[in-house]
């Protein structure tokens, strides 16, 4: 393929999925004036929540992979994951054991960055997280595409502390904390959903807060 037909194919990908993407630049369902969700209380401090087995990655040893309906798979070691652009978002934590706890400034690739690198393609509706100790999570795309879901490797201006997902961990801050893998390995884009860990032991296929959706039989 010479340079000029492969850009071309990119860029008309890209365009297609910014076209498609469209959906994702949509309001999320907070309402503004409702900062707390129904059911949450506040909380100072950050409590550590996981299976029991806070898996010990070195960066060295570190990648992240990404598979299933994508036109670019990759799998990205630690520098190139930090080659890719940088944000920062401050966002508010919503556990469904019913604790919450504002203003959490994250560091990390925005969800938007990591898509752009590997272009869903049209029949990607979900994905499926799967992490270093062997949990798994699904959420829908629009979700993880959320302007306010980052792939974090700092929190409070300090690398991700082992216990509380690091080297990186998802943080998508509109639904319960369950969907935010901590210690994240790979990403896979599906075209229907499929149950994560939780979602296969009665929690909610989504989780929005602000609806209570914790378990499967919530609305
Ligand atoms: N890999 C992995 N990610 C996980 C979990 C887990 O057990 N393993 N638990 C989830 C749950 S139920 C919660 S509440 C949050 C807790 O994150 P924290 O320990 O940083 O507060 O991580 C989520 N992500
Ligand atoms: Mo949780």
């Amino acid at each position: 393929m010479t340079e000029e037909s492969r850009d071309t194919k990119l860029t008309a990908s890209k365009r297609r999925w910014a076209e498609q993407g469209k959906f994702l630049t949509g309001k999320i369902t907070r309402p503004d004036t409702d900062r707390l969700p129904p059911g949450q209380h506040l909380v100072k401090n950050w409590p550590v929540l996981d299976l029991g087995q806070q898996p010990l990655i070195k960066r060295e040893e570190w990648s992240l992979q990404i598979v299933g309906a994508v036109e670019n798979p990759a799998t990205l070691d630690w520098q190139a994951f930090s080659r890719l652009p940088q944000s920062d978002k401050l966002s508010d934590i919503h556990c469904v054991t019913t604790w919450s706890r504002y203003d959490n400034r994250w560091h990390g690739v925005s969800t938007h960055d990591l898509l752009d690198l590997v272009m869903p393609k049209p029949e990607a509706t979900y994905v499926l997280l799967t992490s270093y100790d062997g949990y798994t999570t699904n959420l829908p795309l629009a979700d993880f595409a959320s302007e306010d879901a980052l792939l974090a490797t700092a929190w409070e201006g300090a690398p991700l502390t082992t216990e509380h997902g690091g080297p990186m961990r998802l943080i998508v801050p509109h639904l319960y904390r369950w969907k935010s893998a901590k210690w994240l390995r790979r990403i896979e884009f599906l075209i229907g959903d499929q149950a994560g860990f939780w979602e296969r032991n009665g929690y909610h296929m989504r989780g929005d807060p602000w609806r209570e959706q914790r378990y499967s039989d919530d609305a």
